[in-house]
């Protein structure tokens, strides 16, 4: 009995460290910039973070003469995966280990880490140029087609349970958000407006919420929010920008996203101009410009 209860209090005392873990961690955000001339990874500490103190810590994880961008934090904030030029890569978050876990004559998109650690699902493009969702395992084994569709597929976003990944489709016409289950199943269509396409799907950390991008017709882009059910559409950014790949704070109360103004003063905005990563609060209040250099800064992605 008296061991049982020792056990107890062992338990609860290391939950309890747990907790202050937690709360101590500052959280980070990484993101691709080519401010050294190629597109690179870097990390930089979230805003209103204790680390924050030390402002701007922009530190470059890769060095490569590919190019690297959208990269996803593991769940335990130890890995991150990204694309380099047009394979999928894992690496150590301090930068070291990089390897190349696709490695195949295939084209990959959109790397994302499974809640649970074990998988990564992504976007290839195969031969007949027909773009899927496939899952690996984290070591690189295991490779299995999800959304097999003649139309293009793209971003998939694991809700926080595991149990779905929402994805762009463009099956029914322009490309729309849906979501199926993990194994591919029962797929379905959460978005309808087929004059404005859609991006970038985000699960909010208790899964009730998914933020995206669309387009507009004006060539405007915005971040919206949406119930997981599809209703409740709420545009959140509402500026003349383009305002792109949000991603949620791990306490569900903020979002990161990239932001892409006239930089090159043509009057329009185009991929030539170059991105800020930008954060908000939920609601879309209180947007603040994190990177704010001439440089291009884009794909950020918020880590515990
Ligand atoms: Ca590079
Ligand atoms: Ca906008
Ligand atoms: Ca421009
Ligand atoms: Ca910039």
């Amino acid at each position: 009995m008296k061991k049982a209860l020792l056990s107890i209090f062992l338990l609860g005392c290391f939950s309890l460290s747990l907790v202050a873990c937690r709360l101590a961690a500052p959280g980070s955000i990484v993101f691709m910039s080519d401010r050294d001339g190629n597109g690179e990874i870097y990390v930089m500490p979230a805003p209103g973070t204790q680390a924050q103190a030390g402002a701007s810590q922009v530190t470059r994880l890769t060095n490569s003469p590919n190019w690297e961008d959208e990269p996803c934090w593991s769940p335990d904030g130890k890995r991150i995966v990204y694309r380099s030029t047009n394979e999928i890569f894992v690496m150590n978050a301090d930068g070291s280990w990089q390897t190349n876990l696709t490695n195949a004559p295939a084209d990959y998109w959109f790397p994302a880490w499974s809640p649970d650690g074990k998988h990564i699902a992504f976007c290839a493009k195969g031969d007949g140029e027909v773009y899927e969702i496939r899952v690996i395992n984290a070591d690189g084994s295991g490779m299995t087609r999800l959304a097999g569709d003649p139309t293009w597929q793209n971003h998939p976003a694991w809700s926080p349970d595991g149990k779905r990944i929402a994805f762009v489709s463009s099956r029914d016409g322009a490309p729309e958000i849906y979501v199926m289950n993990a194994d591919g199943s029962q797929v379905t269509r959460l978005t309808s407006d087929p004059l404005l396409p859609n991006f970038d799907p985000a699960w909010s950390p208790d899964g009730k919420s998914i933020a995206f991008c669309t387009y507009l017709e004006d060539g405007n882009r915005e971040i919206f929010v949406m119930n997981a059910d599809g209703s409740g559409l709420t545009n959140l950014t509402s500026d003349p920008y383009w305002d792109m790949s949000p991603s949620w704070s791990p306490d569900g109360r903020r979002i990161a996203y990239a932001r892409v103004e006239d930089t090159d003063g043509d009057g329009r905005l185009t991929n030539s101009d170059a991105g800020e990563i930008f954060v908000m609060n939920a609601d879309g209040s209180g947007q603040m410009n994190l990177t704010n250099n001439p440089a291009n800064d884009l794909d950020p992605c918020w880590g515990p």
